[in-house]
């Protein structure tokens, strides 16, 4: 899968893509990211990609001409129609089910805004417009690394373990369960005093039924005090649905 992104901060990408599961996958060549500068794409002697706003106001635009040029570079190397998708506070909200989407096509444009945001009229370009949640950030950059990112996962041989990606929380809609590793017990001194912290006996006792009916029972709960919205449409198994009850159950008297 190709994406390319196109930002005035090109540097901004090195860090998240010359890391871990994207520096490997881009170098197996799984995934290819190409990182524009949007500078590179203006005509005038000082490079500007931004102007003040038509009618007045504070701050500045992202001036439309860069990036129809951009657009047309990348668009011109490729034959098909381009996917184009914008990142900006008035997007749809980006979730797990549209990065599961997006991995399924063959090339994404990511348009990263600065400034105030963009020209209306860059609009007509774009195939969709993606919010990554609702706090204010100082551009486009981190949640379109963060699309790529979440999109990339879905790429067959980007992550080692298929299985995990298929399982993962928000793709089977609950919280993951608690992860414990060695050494068994740990010393942890607080105010409360010198403590031992152990691990749970299920995890010790190689009965895989019960430690595979824990971990659910642990998801859920956790689910069911964190997160209960993602209950509402959740794929449970019968299991899990009859102790998602009975944890329902023993916290009636609680709430
Ligand atoms: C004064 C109005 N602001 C809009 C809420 C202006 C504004 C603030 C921050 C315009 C752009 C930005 C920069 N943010 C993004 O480009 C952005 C973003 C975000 O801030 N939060 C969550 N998702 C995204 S996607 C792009």
């Amino acid at each position: 899968m190709r994406f390319d992104l196109v930002t005035i901060f090109p540097r901004l990408c090195d860090g998240p893509l010359g890391e871990g599961i994207l520096r490997r996958a881009i170098e197996r060549g799984i995934v290819d990211v190409h990182v524009h500068d949007l500078r590179d794409h203006t005509t005038d002697r000082h490079r500007s990609v931004d102007d003040v706003p038509y009618g007045g106001g504070p701050g500045m635009v992202l001036k439309p001409d860069p990036i129809f040029r951009a657009l047309d570079a990348i668009g011109a190397e490729r034959g098909t129609a381009l996917t184009v998708i914008l990142t900006s506070p008035q997007g749809r909200r980006f979730t797990q089910a549209e990065a599961e989407r997006l991995s399924r096509l063959e090339h994404i444009v990511l348009l990263c805004g600065r400034y105030e945001g963009f020209d209306e009229r860059v609009r007509e370009r774009v195939t969709e417009e993606l919010s990554i949640g609702d706090y204010v950030l100082t551009g486009g950059e981190l949640p379109a690394l963060v699309v790529l990112d979440a999109v990339a996962r879905f790429v067959p041989g980007v992550v080692g373990d298929e299985q995990s990606v298929a399982q993962d929380s928000f793709s089977r809609g609950l919280l993951d369960h608690p992860h414990y590793t060695r050494p068994a017990t740990i010393r942890s001194a607080s105010r409360s005093g010198e403590r031992e912290l152990g691990v749970p006996d299920v995890l010790m006792s190689g009965n895989h039924a019960e430690i595979r009916r824990w971990r659910k029972r642990e998801a859920l709960s956790r689910t069911l005090e964190r997160r209960p919205d993602l209950l509402d449409d959740a794929s449970l198994d019968d299991e899990e649905a009859q102790i998602l009850r009975e944890l329902k159950g023993a916290r009636h008297g609680r709430d």
